[in-house]
């Protein structure tokens, strides 16, 4: 739901709670849960009518987990959870992810404290007072001493400025808006824009029913085999059984999963070998390909070489037509954008009702009311499904764009780079706090997880404000700056830089281009907690300036 779908009703009185959070996603039901249960009156706010985040709005067809998937991909607070849900598949469907949301919300009450439907139009900070006061469009002014910004890292939708996109008539669908009615495909001629993960989850099954899918492609991707499957009721007695083991795993691995680590370089094996792995590797399929290969692959040209080469011979093998296997073809670095999962995505080019244009040679020039017009010609439509990502990472906390000391906005702020320390603070931003927010491994780790640790933090430095009557804690300018440079220093050492992405930002004209994630994924929980054994260097604290109002609503 955007700003717009909703209409401002009047102002009502003040309501004052100790925490705010935006955001009922996975990242804000756990911070609702564990500041509830830390004592404290907390309010979350959600321009959807349910909570799951991007769980709610991304259901397009095909959408489900892409990353290393069930039964690791979700909460550890409760072992209890773990007892009670059966996972079906290894890489879950959207609806049996949302289930999952729906379950944790209901196990632990979660609704009675969320405030759905009701977007956050303005946060601001009051210096007097040392608190923040939301104000959303359904008339709610509501004022807390800590803001928890769980607005997603992927939610605000990258929509492509092309002239007369807007006059298309036709069925217009963005896969972050995908709608809660059914969409029919049926008899339709479709232009699928983007081959990210969404497009290139949504096309096969587009083109199952469709009368013709035309995608249009930006960047030709590297995409692995899902290798999704049936999770056996002895593969999750086996995960309930070991889960503690499982746990400390997930904890240990510099991405938040169970698996072992890779300690090969790519360069030490033989060209048989690398085959021979890689071989093995694609058969089995997963995001395993990555975590379990070589440790060297998003580091040496010649390392990552030996992998692009490999997928790009099973393009070559898979896609039958030679011509639209060489639009295929990716030419950066493999691993540098965000490694895509596929069920039967290069197969669905075999199909006679696919077709591909490349955009690098024949661009879009217009859209009419019934079709899309290229440099080539006239391609009639009549839906058009945008698969066209995100403004990731900043992009949701920009339009929030609170305003934190002296009114400055974070828009005024986050102009060259986003600014913060840690990943979780912004200097000029007294008490507000990010989950996966710039400057965290956030999309680089398993996000529950991440949430988890991350809210653990966050907690205990509220609860030193509250025991000590402290008013307010604010990053420093110093240590942002320092911070800034250790995570320009771990991406500097790696290949992602180098690439155009949504990691870099350069999806969206005009965004700032760098790699704004941490990339030393567990490292970075032990430098949280060395932060905190050091006092919480690099933040500063402020006394309360009303003894009563500091740490009670
Ligand atoms: O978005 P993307 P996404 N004209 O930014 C193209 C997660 N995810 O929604 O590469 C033409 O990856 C753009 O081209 P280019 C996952 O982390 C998770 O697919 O910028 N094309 C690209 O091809 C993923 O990485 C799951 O040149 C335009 C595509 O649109 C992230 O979300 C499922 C264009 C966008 O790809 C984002 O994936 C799906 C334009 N003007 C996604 N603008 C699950 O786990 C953009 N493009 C379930």
């Amino acid at each position: 739901m955007t700003n717009d779908d909703v209409p401002s009703q009047t102002s009502r009185p003040e309501e004052r709670y100790d925490a705010v959070i935006i955001g009922a996603g996975v990242s804000g039901m756990y911070a609702l849960h564990h500041l509830r249960e830390m004592g404290l009156s907390v309010r979350v706010y959600d321009g959807a009518s349910d909570v799951g985040g991007t769980w709610w709005y991304n259901r397009y067809p095909g959408a489900r987990v892409d990353g290393p998937g069930s039964p690791y991909y979700c909460y550890t607070f409760s072992d209890e959870l773990m007892e009670e849900w059966d996972w079906k598949e290894t890489q879950s469907e959207w609806s049996d992810v949302l289930r999952y949301i729906e379950h944790v919300a209901d196990r632990f009450d979660l609704r009675r404290d969320i405030q759905f439907e009701t977007w956050v139009q303005d946060a601001r900070y009051d210096e007097a007072t040392q608190r923040w006061t939301v104000e959303t469009n359904t008339g709610v002014r509501a004022s807390a001493q800590f803001l928890i910004c769980a607005v997603g890292a992927l939610s605000t939708a990258n929509l492509p400025d092309i002239p007369g996109i807007d006059d298309f008539a036709g069925e217009c669908h963005h896969t972050g808006r995908w709608p809660h009615e059914p969409v029919s495909f049926d008899g339709k001629r479709v232009a699928i824009i983007g081959t990210g993960s969404s497009g290139i989850q949504a096309m096969p099954e587009i083109a199952k029913e469709a009368a013709h899918v035309t995608v249009f492609q930006r960047t030709a991707q590297f995409a692995f085999p899902a290798g999704n499957r049936p999770l056996s009721a002895h593969e999750m007695a086996e995960a309930r059984r070991t889960w503690e083991e499982i746990k400390a795993k997930m904890l240990a691995h510099p991405g938040g999963f169970p698996f072992d680590t890779h300690t090969r370089s790519a360069l030490e094996a033989t060209p048989e070998e690398r085959e021979a792995l890689y071989e093995e590797l694609w058969q089995r399929g997963g995001f395993r390909f990555f975590l379990e290969s070589y440790n060297d692959i998003a580091i040496s040209e010649e390392a990552n070489a030996s992998l692009a080469d490999f997928v790009r011979s099973k393009i070559r093998q898979i896609v039958r037509d030679p011509a639209t296997a060489e639009k295929l073809m990716p030419d950066h670095f493999v691993m540098t954008k965000r490694p895509i999962l596929e069920n039967g995505y290069f197969e669905a080019y075999n199909r006679d009702n696919v077709s591909l244009v490349d955009l690098r040679e024949d661009p879009i020039e217009r859209f009419t009311e019934t079709s899309v017009v290229t440099r080539s010609g006239d391609h009639p439509i009549d839906m058009l499904v945008l698969a066209t990502g995100f403004d990731a990472i900043s992009g949701s906390m920009l339009r929030l764009d609170p305003k934190g000391r002296g009114g400055m906005r974070l828009s005024e702020r986050w102009t060259d780079r986003f600014h913060n320390y840690l990943g979780l603070t912004i200097s000029g931003f007294p008490n507000l706090f990010m989950i996966h927010g710039p400057g965290s491994p956030g999309v680089f780790y398993n996000m529950p997880l991440g949430a988890e640790r991350q809210m653990g933090w966050i907690g205990n430095l509220v609860r030193r404000l509250r025991d000590r009557n402290l008013g307010a804690v604010e990053a420093t300018a110093d240590g942002e700056a320092a911070w800034a440079e250790e995570v320009a220093a771990l991406a500097n050492a790696t290949l992602f830089p180098r690439t155009d992405s949504w990691w870099t930002g350069a999806n969206v004209p005009g965004k700032p281009r760098y790699f704004s994630v941490y990339l030393g994924g567990s490292i970075y929980y032990a430098r949280l907690d060395e932060v905190a054994a050091k006092e919480y260097e690099g933040l500063v604290f402020e006394e309360a300036h009303d003894a009563s109002d500091a740490g009670a609503a």
